[in-house]
């Protein structure tokens, strides 16, 4: 960057709404028809809140994720005559983690015990890699032996600390789920021995086809060439996490709620004028976004190739934050106007580099201040933006109208103040992996944030260009008296001038804007008559 040059734009920084300074007070909390709370809720520092009810309750059924400690979760089991036999799987996955695993491959032979059907399908030499060439042997031993041992005790002691099945958040529903970091972790260690029952086959029509993967199993393959160093640094991130909550529990709470609308604005004529705006270079959204709703440029499979091989912006946040990995054991994959918000995940981990170049770099300890729930005041929000070939194909009405409905979904707060909302953090959503155009999709995000009464905050990953243009292109909205309903016009008008062409039409989309709106301005001068877009 050139040191002369301005790094950020527009609105400081500073005056930008951030939770908790701007929010209003939570009501109590407490569990109704749209929230499940599976703890008693009284938060008690320094102590994980009990669970409720106080007994395992058990449902197993196709609105609730099937427990691995459910008694109706059965396995066919071999014996020694070559007779089958039912089992419960549960008693079988406790006896093969308590026995003696002391290294990868015992490791291996344990998730199988309760997996056989994957022997011949599942490959470990990712994790056989990790932990003999990419670990150094201390780490490694020590991992076998004081995490391990405490990861296992967690998972098993599964039924005492989650005592009821979550409900799984379906298409269209609007329901919240609040639960404390330590049945997050319980959970969590579970997906890591891959002892969560029905979600290993991903064929289409099997029960959980419209689900993410949960199941740790994925992440333990090797690559061409032996170790898979994306995913030896992802594990690495996520055995600090298991060590870090092992080692000392946290005791606070997270919610995770599916949100949707029943009416999306009517784009055309919305007559809201753009919010602040601050663009800038430097910073990201994590970092610099401290109480402000951070976006996640998500897939509609909540968390991507987290599990896989994905490590984009999407993966490493869930990673640097693995109790956000939670939702794929319940979101459904999200439709066009649908998100999901999660409010309260700690930051574990620090990173570097980014896709191939992603590396762990050690411990993050978190002091984002808690909200009265137990939460830290930290809210992502996913929102999935669609994959792009083509320039023109984005500036399609129902494109756009795609994207600004579901950037609205994910910024929208329907029982907040205006004045108690936060300033959304975000960057160029959409224009990574998916091959959207960061100018139009700033201008998206822009618009939608106006009519969901918010500031922004967009950080550029780098582009001092980008950043200049999209805080010039605000300043021209602003100028001209530009709402979202003439904005919406202009890129319709666009639309239709360069839809014939295929490929990246010759003038784009904001040099567009600033011709029509000049040639308005001189036929307005010369002949007192507007343009009708
Ligand atoms: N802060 C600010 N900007 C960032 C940050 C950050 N921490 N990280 C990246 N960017 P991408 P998409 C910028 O490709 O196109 C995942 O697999 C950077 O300029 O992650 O919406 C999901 O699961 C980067 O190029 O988002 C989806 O499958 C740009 O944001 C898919 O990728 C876009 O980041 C979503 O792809």
């Amino acid at each position: 960057r050139d040191p002369s040059q301005p790094s950020w734009f527009g609105t400081p920084i500073s005056a930008l709404n951030r939770t908790p300074a701007c929010s209003s007070p939570l009501p109590s909390l407490k569990p109704d028809s749209q929230h499940t709370v599976l703890f008693r809720p009284h938060v008690r520092p320094g102590d994980p809140p009990r669970p409720f009810p106080d007994k395992y309750r058990d449902v197993w059924d196709d609105a609730h994720v099937r427990m691995p400690c459910s008694d109706e979760n059965l396995y066919p089991v071999q014996d020694q005559d070559g007779s089958k036999t039912v089992k419960s799987r549960w008693e079988v996955v406790q006896s093969a983690l308590l026995g003696n695993i002391q290294n990868s491959l015992d490791l291996e032979e344990a998730i199988l015990t309760y997996n056989s059907r994957y022997a011949n399908r599942w490959d470990f030499r990712g994790l056989h890699s990790f932990f003999t060439e990419y670990l150094d042997d201390d780490e490694a031993r020590g991992f076998f032996k004081v995490t391990l041992p405490a990861m296992v005790k967690l998972a098993l002691r599964l039924p005492e600390i989650v005592t009821q099945s979550p409900p799984l958040l379906k298409k269209q529903m609007r329901h919240s789920i609040t639960l404390s970091q330590l049945q997050v972790a319980s959970l969590l260690s579970n997906a890591f021995f891959c002892t969560f029952p029905r979600r290993n086959a991903y064929q289409r029509n099997s029960e959980y086809s419209s689900f993410p993967s949960i199941n740790f199993n994925d992440l333990f393959k090797g690559g061409k060439h032996g170790v898979d160093r994306r995913r030896a640094e992802k594990l690495k991130t996520l055995v600090h996490y298991f060590k870090r909550v092992t080692a000392r529990m946290p005791c606070g709470t997270l919610t995770f709620r599916r949100q949707s609308f029943p009416k999306m604005p009517v784009w055309k004529t919305c007559k809201d004028p753009l919010t602040r705006l601050h663009v800038s270079a430097e910073g990201m959204i994590e970092e610099d976004g401290t109480g402000m709703l951070q976006v996640d440029f998500a897939n509609k499979v909540i968390g991507g190739g987290v599990l896989g091989f994905g490590l984009v912006q999407e993966e490493i946040r869930f990673l640097i934050c693995p109790e956000m990995i939670l939702s794929r054991l319940f979101t459904e994959t999200l439709e066009a106007d649908e998100c999901l918000v999660i409010i309260g995940a700690e930051q574990y981990s620090c990173y570097k580099g980014y896709s191939d170049t992603y590396k762990w770099a050690g411990d993050y300890q978190d002091q984002t201040t808690r909200d009265t729930w137990g939460r830290r005041c930290t809210e992502v929000v996913a929102i999935d933006a669609l994959k792009y070939r083509t320039y023109t194909e984005q500036c399609n009405p129902g494109m756009v109208k795609r994207e600004l409905d579901k950037a609205f979904c994910g910024f929208y707060r329907s029982d907040v103040l205006p004045s108690n909302l936060s300033a959304i953090a975000t960057g160029n959503w959409g224009c990574g992996a998916f091959g959207g155009d960061s100018r139009i999709k700033g201008l998206i995000q822009m618009m939608s944030s106006a009519v969901a009464k918010r500031d922004l905050a967009y950080f550029t990953f780098g582009d001092a260009q980008l950043a200049e243009d999209l805080y010039k292109m605000h300043e021209f909205a602003e100028a001209n008296s530009l709402s979202v309903g003439d904005l919406w016009n202009v890129i319709q008008s666009y639309h239709r001038t360069c839809a014939k062409t295929s490929r990246k039409p010759a003038v784009e989309l904001f040099s567009y804007i600033y011709q029509m709106y000049s040639d308005f301005q001189d036929s307005t001068d010369e002949e007192g008559a507007g343009q009708d877009w």
